[in-house]
């Protein structure tokens, strides 16, 4: 949220301008402004999410000033943000703002409203002082807060803290792929990788890490140094340099020989544990083995790649998101390392919204995007009659939205459309349409969004039930966990892997960036258990569709592979496994 997108050697995406304009819409609100100035750029996002035209065709043929909801104003600064790659107006919205007072959007029960109270009655302008006024009751005064608003707000400082200089892998892997690129062509430079968590594909990240191998090390350093993305060059010598990102990510550099290059990468791709765990083998084995090489005594020993390393030590090549100390040297001492699943084992996609609940695309425009992807199915699932907050479907709605499908597949007939629903599971485990009407899907996904708050017995006992439900196909982001937001909710998520496992009810990995729900640690002992997993986008737009390789990237990191994946079966060994939960349900 609020971040710097601008300073981009890369065009600017869609995406990119879509959240610069809710930002401004979001900054001015912070600031106190007119309400109506913030609406115009809400608005003129909505407006041009909807646009199916590339973002730079609609600036440099004019398209965008004729697009309803965007006036001449907003056209000028999209132009601006498209053909210069920074906007001018939002830096200085941004830097009128105190940073502190922008973090505080990150507290759940804290708005743009209340923080421009907070920051202009009692001028606070940091979380700290913000904290400190809570503990002070200096909120209860204030117009619209209150003793439950004071303790909500404390609470969310607490969750901020605790989530603090971490980052969301998406929307960091963006940004070090730009830098990678930007090192690769100097002068110099042999071979660059990204390290660290990020090259673990790690749902979160602490800072960028990359290292370079270079004959002109120095001319590196500087360049690096010199990036129109740095804000603070925090530290500079021969071999690394740290920087802190206009976005507020920090970003390492190593600089190496070509020689040490592929130890140096393998150090620093970590993780710690694994590192410790190689080094030790390395010590059993008569090496030694650090950033620098692999020696025997005073002898390197020459590898050109990771691969002569680990071979090298007796093991096969392990792929950087499984080096997490969890068992892969052991298995690449046997070459028992999987053959992980990849894009190419996807057949089709579940879990997808539309329009009709509260997608902001419509089935149609999904559809020739899942075509364009190359997948032979897909699932949509839209909420069900009682999730209100998101346009759960009525039963009309849902008669509705099955003509339009089968409509939709008789003029073309691939990808084929599998009805599904997310059904609520209500507080007593039941979901929230009859088995009647459940039954009118192909598949039924049941997922909990309210009630988070239960005991873990409560909450198991629930999703247990819900898993009962013989038409209960797959059980959507079983923990309820927002990545740096919400916590998992209290469940014992071993009794619902067992009973998802009993009942052959496919458990979901989430693959929104902000969810990755379930964890890839409980994955793996989800696929010891011989649990089915469905890696699901859960996609709110067309676009969104491609999240899914977030998915599988945790997915690898669980170790999975193909035949661990409910959509890596093909349409019709899908459609049968769908046949068989109605069937049962027939005989129940
Ligand atoms: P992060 O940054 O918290 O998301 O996680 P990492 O794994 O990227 O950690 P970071 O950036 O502190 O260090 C990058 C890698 O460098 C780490 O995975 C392994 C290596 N490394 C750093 N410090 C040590 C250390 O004290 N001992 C060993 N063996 N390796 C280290
Ligand atoms: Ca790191």
């Amino acid at each position: 949220m609020i971040d710097d997108l601008t300073h981009t050697a890369l065009a600017v995406t869609k995406d990119t301008v879509l959240r610069i304009l809710n930002d401004i819409g979001l900054l001015l609100e912070l600031k106190g402004e007119n309400p109506f100035k913030s609406r115009a750029y809400y608005q003129a996002a909505r407006a041009l999410e909807k646009e199916s035209g590339d973002i730079a065709d609609l600036v440099a043929t004019g398209a965008i000033s004729s697009i309803k909801s965007i006036g001449p104003a907003i056209a000028k600064k999209l132009t601006e943000l498209v053909t210069t790659g920074r906007l001018d107006y939002y830096e200085q919205l941004k830097a009128s703002i105190p940073p502190g007072c922008i973090e505080m959007l990150k507290a759940p029960g804290l708005g743009p409203k209340k923080i421009h109270i907070l920051c202009n009655v009692l001028g606070i302008a940091t979380l700290s002082e913000l904290e400190q006024a809570c503990r002070e009751n200096r909120l209860l005064d204030l117009p619209g807060f209150g003793q439950k608003t004071q303790e909500k707000i404390l609470a969310g400082i607490e969750q901020v803290k605790s989530y603090r200089d971490r980052y969301l892998y998406a929307s960091v892997a963006g940004r070090a792929e730009e830098l990678t690129g930007f090192l690769r062509v100097q002068e110099g430079v042999t071979a660059v990788e990204t390290a660290g968590s990020l090259r673990r594909l790690c749902e979160t990240v602490k800072d960028i890490d990359v290292v370079a191998a270079s004959a002109a090390p120095e001319i590196l350093a500087d360049a690096f140094a010199a990036m129109p993305s740095v804000a603070q060059v925090t530290a500079k010598g021969a071999t690394k340099v740290s920087v802190r990102l206009f976005s507020g990510i920090a970003a390492d550099l190593r600089i190496v020989s070509p020689g040490q290059f592929p130890y140096a990468l393998h150090h620093f791709t970590g993780s710690k544990d694994h590192n410790t765990a190689l080094r030790g083998r390395a010590k059993r084995m008569g090496f030694k083995l650090n950033e620098y090489g692999l020696f025997e005594g005073e002898r390197l020993i020459h590898c050109s790649t990771e691969e002569e390393l680990f071979g090298a030590l007796g093991l096969c090549y392990i792929p950087p998101e499984l080096r997490e100390a969890m068992g892969e040297i052991e298995a690449a001492e046997g070459s028992a390392i999987p053959d992980l699943i990849d894009m190419k084992d996807v057949k089709g996609l579940l879990h997808v919204h539309t329009d009709m609940s509260d997608g902001s695309d419509s089935l149609e425009r999904i559809v020739s995007a899942a075509r364009a992807m190359g997948l032979s199915y897909i699932g949509i699932a839209d909420h069900s009659i009682s999730a209100a907050y998101a346009g759960g479907l009525s039963e009309e709605a849902v008669k509705r939205q099955h003509a339009l499908i089968d409509e939709i597949m008789a003029r073309h007939p691939s990808p084929h459309i599998f009805k599904g629903i997310e059904a609520e599971i209500l507080a007593d485990g039941s979901l929230d349409f009859s088995d009647d009407i459940l039954e009118t899907f192909d598949f039924v996904i049941a997922a909990v969004h309210s009630h988070f708050s239960m005991s873990a017995e409560s909450m198991t006992n629930r999703i247990l039930t819900a898993l009962d439900n013989p038409l209960t196909a797959i059980l959507a982001h079983p923990t309820g966990r927002l990545l740096l937001a919400r916590k998992p909710y209290a469940v014992d998520i071993d009794r619902v892997i067992d009973r998802a496992v009993e009942h052959s009810v496919a458990i979901e990995l989430n693959a929104n960036p902000l969810r990755l729900d379930l964890d890839w640690r409980q994955i793996r002992q989800a696929l010891e258990k011989g649990a089915l997993i469905a890696i699901n986008p859960d996609s709110h737009r067309a676009a969104d569709l491609k999240d899914i390789r977030f998915g599988l990237n945790i997915a690898r990191k669980g170790w999975m592979t193909p035949k661990h994946c409910l959509n890596c079966l093909d349409v019709k060994e899908i459609g049968d496994v769908f046949s068989r939960k109605r069937n049962r349900r027939r005989k129940s």
